[in-house]
């Protein structure tokens, strides 16, 4: 496979500022290196460039950093269709709001090939607040309220040329979600894992089901890795631990499942936060994680387990 890395070094997104890094990071870390070991052609595209400065209002006074990032993310949307016409493109993050155009860049990508698009969403938060109901203001809360085509972005976000439909999103990991974003994403066809049900069902078939319906409606999918979905004793570089969440193993089993699939055609590593990382471990995490998704086993199988 012929993987893309593209750079995103947005941070304005999130109140604590580091996730420029991240880019960095997860390239020190060697995911090049990893992926060239199991046998995949890795092209790094550098990172995308900042853009011009500048200020934008909102009626809403908590929202921060508008011009900012909806000029990073008008950027990002070119970036990832034009990365996404032949191989995997691999999104480092920069804060989750580089989501908002990874996606909808993909689902522009999905629609040119004429295949129906899905999203796995693996984060403690569901990331659905519009900039009308977001309270803190960090607009990494907002991308899948923007992909899902939520209305309030006009005039501040790109315009969407393909919205996500919410009943092909799958959101897990959830353990925290404002009083809003719970009303408005109960209100769609969205599939929302807490970790109350994850505990109860476990990853395996809950995932399961997801993707043997991806694979029945012949789906492009484009994973969405946040950070923190990580419990924080295994993944303490990220500016919004939560309790709670998946353990190495988990995680691990979620990604080789997801390379068992063959259905990923895309991938975000985001949120990491480097400044706030114990010796690379949060990084070096992520490319093993990585690896994990792109074949890497502990001992051959020759079944599937999905
Ligand atoms: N819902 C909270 C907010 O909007 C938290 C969002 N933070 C995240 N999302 N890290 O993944 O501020
Ligand atoms: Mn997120
Ligand atoms: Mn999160
Ligand atoms: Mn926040």
């Amino acid at each position: 496979m012929l993987c893309k890395i593209v750079g995103i070094p947005l941070q304005v997104g999130a109140s604590q500022l580091g996730c420029e890094m991240g880019p960095s990071a997860i390239r020190v870390a060697g995911l090049s290196d990893a992926l060239r070991e199991l046998g995949h052609e890795v092209v790094d595209l550098g990172n995308i460039a900042p853009p011009e400065p500048g200020e934008q209002r909102h009626p809403n006074a908590a929202v921060r950093a508008l011009h900012e990032v909806s000029g990073w993310i008008r950027a990002t949307t070119d970036a990832a269709f034009a990365a996404s016409d032949s191989g995997m493109p691999i999104f480092l993050g920069g804060d989750h709001a580089i989501a908002a155009r990874t996606v909808s860049g993909m689902a522009k990508r999905a629609a040119a090939k004429g295949r129906p698009f899905f999203v796995l969403w693996l984060d403690a938060h569901t990331d659905f607040h519009t900039l009308e109901t977001t309270v803190s203001g960090n607009l990494h809360g907002t991308p899948v309220a923007y992909f899902t085509g939520q209305s309030g972005f006009e005039g501040y976000y790109p315009d969407l040329e393909v919205p996500v439909d919410p009943a092909n999103l799958c959101v897990m990991g959830i353990r925290s979600v404002d009083p809003a974003e719970r009303a408005a994403i109960s209100r769609t066809a969205a599939t929302v894992h807490d970790m109350r049900a994850i505990d109860e069902y476990g990853f395996v078939s809950l995932l399961r089901s997801f993707l043997e319906r991806v694979e029945r409606e012949n789906g492009l999918l484009h994973v969405s890795f946040d950070v923190d979905f990580l419990d924080p004793s295994i993944g303490p570089g990220v500016g919004t631990t939560v309790p709670g969440g998946a353990t190495f193993r988990e995680a691990h089993l979620v990604m080789e499942m997801l390379h068992e699939s063959g259905l990923v055609a895309s991938l975000d590593l985001v949120e990491l936060n480097p400044f706030l990382d114990e010796r690379g471990r949060t990084a070096q995490l992520l490319v093993d994680l990585t690896a994990s998704l792109m074949g890497r086993t502990v001992l051959d199988r020759p079944t599937r387990s999905y």
